[in-house]
């Protein structure tokens, strides 16, 4: 067992000041029992708690470490950019050079604007959706999690399913009616909605690779083309969640992996390399309806900052080198195959979902996942607690939930990739001594 002394020091004090002694509820480790890690530093693969523990990093911030922890030009770049002010509340050149690199990545953006978090940029496409349709409703999946935002808090992944609550407290019951949920590759489910909502709906969002219920196929089936398809027939928008796919599984993210557009994109995580930074673009006639061209109101003191636009600007430039992609997911594969060879040596019933360089590893004796009530009804949570703990003690960091991602990174080696097979073997052999 590692010593996480100073971690649970830092935690008892962290209760005090803080709700559940954090900013973000998974971090709690209240589904999976244990301490949670502080950490101290990060570099390329790895994080290094407060009491010196060192694991190799599958969370990456959840997502934006693409490149790895603190990578120099990453770094430098912002430092520069950090003694040259960090917020003007005005507009600067840097806004303009990460908009252009985005729209030259994404297929689908015309027109884009930077927030601060993926909540922000699903909130403001939303709401632009509506002012641009005239219509009040949408549909979302169950287990899909769009941020935090009032009417996204239905049937909501990610922390809100980790913890049994999809339906937050203080979400207006009057709101959440506009709300309207169908399970993920459930096309029939999408289609009645529309027939009882006909004429109401003003959008669709989705995450095309979906990684807040753990991850979840859903263009093997056609159901990502399906959606496209009756959003056009129906005058709704089809709104692309990539704020974790989105430069994950492709340079121009799974639009451009699938060859599905979208009409509006919602971005956050890598866009910023690690900073706070969100943004939603999409086909320049519905992004003019934003303020100022347009009556749609959305605003930020802190958006295009120069820090957080430096650091996308870093980041994106370094994902167009020639085989980023291939490497990356060759990686992703081999750790996949690596442990799911290592669940059936030890008699333990398990399946993947992935695509490129995210996946989860689903202990179910279900042959596949395919929506958010398989994980609650078909998962062994209660396996994967003990599964993620064990990983922990030989120096492997999971996001601590089965309905979460792993996220492989360009710093893991594929010594990193060996070294955590063999930690899961060692690890399955005590759970199932
Ligand atoms: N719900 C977030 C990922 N799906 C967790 C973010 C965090 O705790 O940092």
């Amino acid at each position: 067992m590692s010593d996480t002394t100073r971690s649970q020091q830092d935690f008892d004090q962290a209760k005090k000041l803080l709700p559940g002694g954090v900013n973000s509820p998974v971090r709690a480790f209240k589904s999976v029992g244990g301490t949670p890690r502080f950490f101290a530093r990060a570099s390329g693969a790895y994080v290094w708690d407060v009491d010196n523990n060192q694991y190799i990093d599958y969370i990456g911030s959840w997502g934006p470490m693409i490149l790895g922890h603190a990578h120099p030009d990453v770094v430098k770049g912002v430092q520069e950019t950090a003694a040259l002010g960090m917020s003007f509340g005005a507009p600067c050149e840097l806004e303009i050079e990460l908009a252009q690199l985005v729209i030259d990545m994404v297929p689908s953006i015309d027109v884009i604007r930077f927030v601060n978090s993926g909540t922000e940029a699903t909130m403001s496409a939303l709401r632009l959706a509506r002012g641009f349709t005239g219509r009040d409703k949408f549909i979302k999946f169950d287990g899909g999690y769009h941020g935090h935002a009032d009417g996204f808090l239905v049937k909501a992944g990610s922390g809100a399913a980790t913890f049994g609550e999809p339906d937050s407290a203080g979400v207006p019951a009057d709101y959440a009616k506009l709300t309207l949920t169908a399970p993920f590759n459930d096309i029939e489910a999408v289609k009645t909605l529309f027939a009882e909502n006909s004429g109401e709906i003003a959008c669709i969002i989705v995450e095309p690779v979906p990684g807040n219920c753990g991850v979840m196929l859903l263009h093997e089936n056609g159901f990502l083309q399906q959606l496209r398809d009756i959003c056009d027939a129906e005058g709704a928008l089809l709104i692309f969640d990539e704020v974790m796919c989105g430069f994950r599984v492709a340079a121009g993210g799974a639009q451009e992996r699938f060859s599905i557009m979208p009409d509006l994109t919602c971005l956050g995580k890598i866009i910023g390399g690690g900073l706070p930074v969100g943004a939603y673009g999409g086909r320049e006639e519905i992004m003019r309806m934003i303020s100022p061209d347009g009556p749609v109101y959305q605003a930020g003191t802190l958006s295009g900052n120069p820090l957080a636009m430096r650091g996308g600007i870093e980041t994106l430039s370094r994902l167009r080198a020639p085989g980023f992609y291939e490497d990356l997911e060759g990686k992703a594969t081999t750790l996949v195959e690596g442990l799911l060879a290592g669940c059936k040596a030890a008699g333990v019933p398990a399946v993947a979902n992935q695509v490129g360089a995210m996946f989860t590893i689903f202990f179910t004796k279900l042959e596949q996942v395919n929506c958010c009530s398989d994980v609650s009804s078909h998962c062994d949570l209660t396996f994967f607690g003990r599964y993620f703990n064990a990983m922990l003690d030989e120096g492997v960091y999971l996001a601590p939930s089965q309905y979460e991602a792993a996220f492989v990174s360009a710093a893991h080696t594929d010594q990193d990739i060996e070294n955590t097979i063999a930690a899961a073997t060692r690890a399955l052999a005590k759970l199932t001594a």
